[in-house]
């Protein structure tokens, strides 16, 4: 099978549409007033789409699409994704298409590392380490992604937990700082 990308706007015809609004994931904001004003504002913005071909969760299938994080911020937080543990052990490769952002990841053990991502990064998300991007431009960032298709998501550790970091805008600049409502997982 073949299908486009547009690398301009990410979108992938004829292929699955996610879209997460802010009161999708208004829990994975450290800001909770912002959260709450931007909501009781009747402003619910779309802060990121996902356009994906899933296949059968079989063993050697491959799942594929791209992920369009709108710029933004919630309070001093850029607009960014859920974040999540791959339930099965298994890697993930994104690729950057448009834009710029940062890749946080963090393990178990309590390791961080965080990557910088523009238009035509590569990156590997190795297996147990969980990932969150984060668009840190005033513009579109886009990626490409592929995992294998039995990975499952797990949401929850990273709902309860947080990440160790959060990246915010400090003197009209993007910067990670230590997030102090991150509780370390107890598994
Ligand atoms: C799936 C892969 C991406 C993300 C997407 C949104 O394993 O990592 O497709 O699903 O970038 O992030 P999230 O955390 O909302 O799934
Ligand atoms: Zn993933």
């Amino acid at each position: 099978m073949q299908v486009k990308i547009d690398f301009n706007t990410g979108i992938i015809e004829g292929c699955r549409v996610t879209i997460r609004r802010l009161s999708d994931m208004a829990e994975f904001y450290s800001d909770q007033v912002s959260v709450n004003n931007m909501l009781k504002k009747n402003r619910d913005p779309c802060i990121y789409e996902i356009y994906e071909y899933s296949n059968p969760a079989d063993e050697g299938n491959l799942n594929f699409g791209t992920t369009i994080i709108y710029p933004g911020k919630v309070g001093s937080e850029f607009y960014m994704t859920k974040g999540h543990y791959h339930q099965k052990n298994a890697g993930e490769v994104y690729q950057g298409l448009r834009g710029n952002g940062i890749l946080l990841l963090q393990n178990r053990k309590g390791e961080f590392r965080s990557i910088e991502m523009g238009k035509g990064s590569l990156v590997y998300i190795p297996p147990e380490w969980a990932h969150r991007s984060v668009n840190i431009g005033d513009e579109l960032f886009i990626y490409y992604f592929v995992y294998p298709s039995n990975s499952g998501h797990d949401y929850e550790t990273i709902r309860r937990t947080g990440f160790m970091k959060l990246v915010v805008e400090k003197n009209s600049k993007p910067c990670i700082i230590d997030n102090i409502k991150y509780t370390p997982s107890e598994s």
